[in-house]
């Protein structure tokens, strides 16, 4: 339908379009009229929450104008598209970085306080969107950041889940979920009731020939759920580009609401389907790197890939370009292998909707996909049962069964002598019941496939694509070595520290070219610079300390070395041997003499990070950290020398609070199984040092910032199978130490022992997969030297200052250029400036 004003009426149109807000008072102007008539407040009922609503709706209503003008040029300059299919996006608060990306927070700041709010109160007031477990989805939610601010035309597509991942509250020191519904008051997404897509589920297969012969594949007799679009504006910083995040939310399909069963009364079971069809887009699941492989996360991915494909594919069609120009128009990334199935859904769209044939239509698919691999753990490699697919997606697949024939023959042409290779690369795993490998799949199915950082592309390589190497040839592979956006992690969540940076390097300039960080190393022995850079640490500190007294109602010095970790909590990340080495360092505070005491250099600890609710053994570490907790604080003999502090419920937010306070920060998983880690970069960035594995992204972290500068300890990578093996088949003794901590445990030192035996088990007995007593001794004498480091604050200062001018290269916007250049092939497609 054309809905375009006719040109007549263009005028009077264009007369009254709204103009941006850029001063205080117009502001201020906009705000009230938003409290007063959208949210019907009054100058006598106007609280916090309220004030908030009317500044997000006045910042949303500025972010649509240049959302509408992005969206119109995008679609008239006709240009490469990219779209990032991701099932998380962990973004965190909009309005903070809104007002940062549009330039306008000085304004808001003066505003608010003139209507009598201080911004951060406000600021405070929004809930988190929260709509992702961790490093997966933030990473998407930097990347749309990211895309913006470099002005590529691009579109993120997830799922509007009502619930995200769940609140966190400690009680007794164990965790306790509570649901996160967010959606009470939602500023930031419109809902398009006018853009939907009707997606199929089960039925049947048929196979038909029409009068002139043609074979013809249709999929009948379904059920339907109707996805609905809401969008996201995304501003990138100090641009117009304004982009969209796509997130569909399920809802029964028209004419599904059952009218017989509500007329005859059986309202009930007439809602029934209504619900049903709901629950598809109802909650997060709340699990990071671990698969658990349930229908209804199945019916989540094929519904949101559904919908997604289907708008992509509408979009292009209007272009009216033959199908072989798809990839020129359209390029889709895949975030971990959650959509795979986009790629037998494109496949089927253009093979039995659009009747190309089928190695046409693969060769359109294979140009149009990049699959991003974020893991090597075995339990966080995607499989799904065959008769579930059968039964939900029958058509699929059937596609995919002839994609891994047509990928067999090949293999088989080429690889005549390695009988084995056919069973091991067979898209489908020959095992009861038999699985669809989605990594496969996704890797089959795209032209390019990237790890995450460089050891973790090097492992995929060697690892679980060993044999696709030899298949494909080594040029299928790539990395991108993970960033993170400056503007939320330095800008937003460090605004002391970047107005420092800037008045060194005479602007702001670094934040959207992060590598001019690197002149700071000119100012490293600059008096004034130091000090200043060391009493914003402290200032940061001081504001966390706050927290925690508010929190847990522990009070912790400031001047302590503040050592940090947060992340999710799962055995590869090792919070046990953070927790074991605090108990090693309780136990020797205990043992030592007044004189001795006074020469140690306090410290605490500080914890945070969601368990999935099924991972029993997360919940366990969890709890003794907590009630280690319990003993060390409150015991008199080591008062400000230790503490031991669990932040409840870490999130984007409590992350903007955490990241710029700490001294240390630990990126400690057993090598080889982090791929990158993002918040080691984050910590960095913010002036922080780093104890670590030689995993991940912590190698090229050291590369860039030198040896000297960073705390690195354990086991490479290359050894941890040997050890392994070691383990299982020889004899082996505890580290002495360990053994030390562990028998202060079995003593109910810290509680019931009881309540941890299967976690000390896991080292003792069951083979010690994730090598914490092999590194131990490593990690604690690294954990000295950084004691004996802390004491000597000016070299402490020179290491953090040449960190932060280091960082440079760990940008979420180098990292978009080389997917943009060497996946994408796409440009940018600056906004023209409004003329005045
Ligand atoms: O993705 C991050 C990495 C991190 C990795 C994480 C991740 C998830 O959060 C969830 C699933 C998955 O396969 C991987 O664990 O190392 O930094 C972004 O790439």
């Amino acid at each position: 339908v054309e809905a375009s004003i006719p040109e007549p009426q263009r005028a009077a149109w264009r007369k009254f379009t709204p103009k941006p807000f850029v001063t205080s008072e117009e502001f201020e102007k906009e705000t009230v009229k938003h409290i007063e008539t959208t949210l019907a407040r009054s100058l006598y009922n106007c609280d916090e929450v309220a004030a908030y609503g009317g500044t997000a709706l006045a910042f949303r209503d500025r972010l649509i104008l240049d959302w509408n003008k992005t969206q119109q040029s995008q679609t008239f300059a006709d240009q490469k598209r990219i779209y990032y299919l991701s099932l998380e996006f962990l973004m965190g608060r909009a309005l903070d970085n809104a007002m940062l990306n549009v330039g306008q927070k000085d304004s808001a700041t003066k505003g608010l306080g003139d209507l009598g709010f201080r911004i951060e109160d406000i600021i405070s007031q929004e809930h988190d969107a929260a709509l992702g477990n961790g490093g997966l989805g933030r990473l998407a939610a930097c990347f749309l950041d990211s895309m913006a601010s470099l002005n590529y035309p691009a579109w993120g597509y997830g799922l509007r889940y009502r619930y995200g991942i769940f609140k966190q509250e400690i009680i007794d020191g164990y965790q306790v979920e509570v649901p996160d519904y967010w959606l009470d008051f939602n500023p930031w997404e419109f809902a398009r009731h006018d853009i939907t897509v009707d997606v199929q589920f089960y039925g049947q297969v048929n196979r038909w020939q029409d009068d002139e012969g043609k074979q013809h594949t249709t999929w009948e007799n379904g059920e339907t759920v109707q996805a609905v679009a809401f969008d996201v504006p995304v501003p990138g910083y100090e641009t117009q580009t304004c982009n969209n995040l796509r997130l569909w939310g399920s809802k029964a399909a028209s004419g599904e609401f059952d009218f017989q069963k509500f007329n005859s009364g059986e309202y009930e079971a007439s809602v029934a389907d209504q619900q049903r069809a709901e629950t598809i887009s109802a909650v997060l699941y709340p699990n990071d790197n671990l698969d658990r492989g349930k229908e209804l996360r199945l019916k989540q991915q094929y519904f949101w890939c559904a919908a997604s494909l289907y708008d992509i594919v509408r979009r292009f069609k209007k272009t009216k370009r033959s199908w072989k120009e798809f990839p020129n128009q359209v390029a889709i990334q895949l975030n971990d292998t959650h959509p795979t199935l986009a790629i037998p859904e494109l496949q089927r769209i253009l093979v039995d909707l659009e009747g190309l044939d089928w190695d046409e239509a693969w060769s359109i698919v294979q140009k149009t996909f990049g699959y991003t691999n974020h893991t090597v753990l075995p339990e966080a490699l995607e499989k799904w049962s065959v008769p579930l697919m059968q039964h939900l997606l029958p058509r699929h697949l059937q596609i995919i069964y002839d994609i891994n024939l047509n990928f067999l023959q090949y293999v088989e042409r080429n690889f005549p002598k390695d009988r084995d290779m056919l069973g091991r690369v067979s898209i489908i795993e020959e095992s009861t019941p038999k699985m669809v490998r989605m990594a496969y799949l996704a890797l089959i199915g795209s032209h390019k496939v990237n790890g995450v950082a460089e050891l973790h592309s090097d492992l995929i390589k060697t690892t679980i694509f060993k044999d696709f190497v030899k298949i494909y040839g080594p040029d299928k592979f790539t990395n991108v070595t993970n960033g993170i956006t400056p503007r939320r992690w330095l800008h937003q969540a460090n605004p002391k520290l970047s107005a420092l940076i800037a008045s060194k390097l005479g602007g702001h300039e670094f934040l959207k070219d992060l590598t001019l960080l690197g002149k700071l190393e000119a100012f490293v022995d600059d008096k004034e610079f130091r000090k200043e850079f060391r009493e914003i640490k402290y200032a940061n500190k001081v504001r966390l300390a706050k927290h925690i007294k508010e929190h847990n109602g522990v009070t912790v010095n400031p001047a302590a070395l503040f050592d940090v970790q947060v992340k999710r909590i799962h055995e590869y990340k090792r919070q046990q041997l953070n927790i074991f080495g605090v108990i090693h360092r309780y136990l020797q505070i205990k043992a030592m003499s007044a004189e001795e005491r006074k020469k140690l250099a306090p410290r605490v600890s500080i914890f945070g990070g969601k368990a999935a609710p099924g991972y029993w053994m997360a919940k366990t570490v969890i709890h003794l950290i907590n009630k280690v907790g319990d003993v060390v604080n409150n015991d008199s003999d080591v008062g400000d020398l230790l503490k031991v502090i669990f932040l409840e419920d870490y999130n984007v937010s409590k992350a903007e609070i955490i990241t710029p306070a700490s001294d240390i920060s630990e990126h400690i998983s057993t090598a080889g199984t982090e791929a990158s880690g993002t918040s080691n970069m984050k910590f960095c960035l913010n002036g922080g040092l780093i104890i670590g594995t030689c995993d991940g992204a912590n190698i090229e972290i050291t590369r860039e910032i030198g040896e000297e500068n960073i705390f690195l300890f354990g086991n490479l990578a290359e050894d941890v199978e040997d050890l392994r093996h070691a383990h299982l088949y020889n004899h082996y003794e505890l580290e002495p130490k360990l053994a030390k901590v562990f028998d202060e445990i079995h003593k109910g030192r810290f509680g019931d022992a009881g309540a941890f035996s299967a976690l000390l088990n896991g080292i003792v007995e069951h083979g010690d997969y994730y090598l914490v007593s092999d590194d131990f001794a490593s990690y604690v004498q690294t954990q000295e030297l950084i004691d004996e480091a802390y004491k000597d604050s000016e070299a402490w200062t020179t290491k953090a200052i040449l960190t932060v001018a280091r960082m440079g290269f760990f940008s979420s916007d180098r990292c978009i250029d080389e997917y943009a250049e060497s996946i994408w092939n796409i440009e940018p497609l600056v906004q023209k400036k409004e003329e005045a």
